[in-house]
């Protein structure tokens, strides 16, 4: 599939420029030193082992986090070539881990993985660590050289010798505490993105350790790849059909891979991807998905009289409902667009996919009837709930404009202050704890929208009846900014949106029902972090007339050992928001003094974990319910206001 040089050496390495800058400036290079940043260096490093198995000449990528945080990439690939490289008289690995932008995949040919921030490159990841050691075996022997900061500490040595046909390449590194905010490693995180890449490339196998503490160990090798991918995300979810349609070819130099199959839920769930990196904006190769899939199920459709003459075509939204699908193309020099570059620009991948999957999709069809008139049926329903839901949305809509105060819900009650940045909206469980909010409030800056009961799971709805749904109704006329492609977020008319709960498992539920809605309908809004749960305290402690509210059963415990365990001690232990006063709400959960918030985290490259958690808790099974719950907290960030 690749053309990388066979007789590659030292020689085809271009130099671009030097390093200094990267220590200075790490953020330019790998986007945050957040954990994600940290995160990152991984994935750079993995990412040069995958290019060599994309090349065809790497099975299996071992990953392990050492005890000490640092981090082992081991291939079996050809092994970084150790020649000379005649330009800089130094060996070509050498230049790998210390020149910016040197590596194979700059020489010309294979295709560079360069978008958003991957593809900066080995010497980023050296330049940000505290050392870094490189092993190659080759040649029976084994080279090695260490670096710290960047500066190489040794010339590369032969340190023993290894089987005539052993070749690969072992780089262990350890991220500079000077440089990251955070320096542990989050095995969960690795886990995401290695299954992922696992998928996006098929046969390769890529073994992930946990060497600290806790160990842990996952294997990921999938022979089927991406189709693999869209069994794993419709677990939990009826399939239509059992294939997963799959479709593979190249035109020019794009290689494209897709992938698909529909569940019985509603929404559609598109992944797609360019040389592995994902590309949460789409572009080139998601419109020539649509476009293909829009026709070829169209033709189908009326050449096999399912859709009669007089009847309208199958819009792309009919199709996709409920269609899980990847798209991953391969391209030499992928163009990136949009404001974060997370959209491909290429018109060559918009014609490769949509001829790929015109042309196998077409015979597929043809080869399938059954599967065929299964998709077309029910695109055809989606069609028809599409109409009503057009007349329900018309009414949102309406409203909207007519958003001077008439138009809002006569359960908010709303603040004073126009401003939106001023402004929060409180989405209160129940119409008691609504009530105590109400009263709690701060009037100029705090709106209360109370929710009635339990919110419609709007993964198991169609449209009509979601946008049927009262207390849906409600949320869209109160934030102002409608939904899907209406959606503008300069009408946003609070920039807080608070989602305060029971502190129970019910609570829970009623929090992800909400954020599964925010997260479907108005994506942005968590994206762009406007979204928060509110932290109610779980207990109450009256000593001697004096009261301290605790939010965990750490914090309890903090509380009772500094006071004294004693008989004076009243413990309560809050059920729900309704057994509190107003005063008691404002001072705990509501003042902006005291209160504690967690913002809703939204990391594009955990996207399809978040979307399978969306999808297991809102599933029908219990068991899975729980263990979201707990998971939960891993995209809410603890923020003190
Ligand atoms: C360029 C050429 C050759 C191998 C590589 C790069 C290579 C780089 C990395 C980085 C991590 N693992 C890697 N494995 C291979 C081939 C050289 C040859 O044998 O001719």
């Amino acid at each position: 599939m690749s053309d990388i040089n066979n007789n590659y050496g030292g020689d085809s390495i271009q130099i671009l420029e030097g390093l200094e800058a990267v220590r200075k400036r790490p953020g330019m290079y790998i986007g945050s030193t957040s954990s994600k940043g940290l995160h990152h260096l991984v994935y750079e490093i993995v990412d040069n082992s995958v290019d060599e198995a994309l090349a065809g000449y790497c099975t299996e990528i071992d990953v392990q986090i050492n005890s000490d945080n640092s981090i082992t990439v081991k291939d079996n690939g050809r092994g970084v070539p150790v020649e000379i490289n005649s330009k800089t008289g130094k060996p070509a690995v050498e230049v790998v881990y210390t020149v910016l932008h040197a590596g194979g995949k700059f020489g010309g040919g294979g295709y560079k993985v360069s978008g958003g921030l991957h593809g900066v490159g080995a010497s980023v990841v050296n330049a940000l660590s505290v050392w870094l050691e490189v092993k190659v075996y080759r040649n029976g022997n084994i080279y090695f050289q260490r670096y710290e900061r960047g500066n190489v500490m040794n010339e590369l040595k032969i340190i023993g010798t290894c089987d005539e046909g052993k070749t690969g390449t072992e780089v262990t590194f350890l991220p500079d505490g000077k440089i990251f905010e955070e320096t542990v490693y989050d095995y969960s995180i690795l886990k995401t993105r290695l299954r992922e890449v696992a998928f996006l490339t098929k046969g390769l196998k890529i073994i992930l350790r946990d060497d600290r503490e806790e160990k842990k160990e996952n294997i990921f090798h999938y022979e089927g790849g991406i189709k693999e991918f869209v069994t794993y995300l419709n677990k939990g979810k009826e399939p239509l059909y059992e294939q997963v349609l799959y479709f593979e070819g190249q035109k020019d130099t794009v290689y494209v891979e897709v992938a698909m199959q529909h569940n019985d839920s509603y929404t559609e769930n598109t992944y797609t991807f360019v040389n592995n990196i994902t590309t949460p904006e789409g572009g080139t190769h998601l419109e020539g998905f649509k476009r293909a899939i829009t026709k070829t199920f169209n033709d189908y459709a009326r050449s096999n009289k399912l859709l009669k003459e007089s009847e309208q075509n199958l819009s792309g939204e009919d199709i996709r409902e409920g269609l899980t699908s990847i798209i991953s193309v391969k391209i030499e020099e992928p163009q990136f667009e949009g404001q974060t570059k997370q959209k491909l620009g290429n018109s060559e991948a918009r014609a490769a996919v949509e001829n790929v999957v015109s042309e196998q999709l077409t015979y597929f069809l043809e080869q399938n009837p059954q599967i065929a008139r299964i998709i077309c049926e029910k695109s055809i329903l989606a069609q028809r709930a599409r109409d009503a839901a057009r007349k329900a949305r018309d009414l949102t809509r309406s409203r909207k404009t007519a958003l001077d105060g008439n138009g809002l819900p006569g359960k908010l009650a709303d603040c004073s202050d126009k401003n939106p940045e001023n402004c929060e909206i409180y989405i209160v469980e129940g119409d008691s704890a609504g009530g105590s909010a109400k009263t709690a409030r701060d009037r100029a800056t705090q709106a209360i929208l109370p929710l009635r009961g339990k919110i419609l799971n709007v993964e198991k709805a169609r449209l009509d009846r979601i946008l049927g749904n009262a207390e849906i109704k409600a949320m869209i006329t109160a934030f102002g900014t409608g939904i899907h492609e209406d959606f503008d977020i300069e009408k946003l008319r609070y920039h807080k949106i608070i989602i305060m709960t029971d502190a129970d498992v019910d609570g829970a539920h009623i929090a992800t029902l909400l954020l599964t809605f925010l997260y479907r309908f108005m994506p942005q809004l968590i994206r762009q972090g406007y979204v928060y749960l509110a932290t109610p305290p779980l207990y109450q402690i009256v000593k001697n007339k004096k009261v301290w509210y605790a939010y965990s059963d750490d914090e309890l415990n903090k509380i009772l050992t500094e006071i004294g365990r004693d008989g004076n001690n009243k413990i309560q232990r809050y059920k729900g928001l309704g057994e509190m006063d107003a005063d008691q709400l404002w001072e705990t959960t509501m003042d902006p003094k005291t209160r504690i918030l967690k913002r809703v985290q939204y990391d594009e490259d955990m996207q399809s974990e978040l979307d399978l958690t969306f999808t297991t808790l809102m599933g029908d099974q219990v068991e899975p319910r729980r263990e979201f719950i707990e998971t939960n907290a891993r995209f809410a960030e603890n923020l003190d206001i």
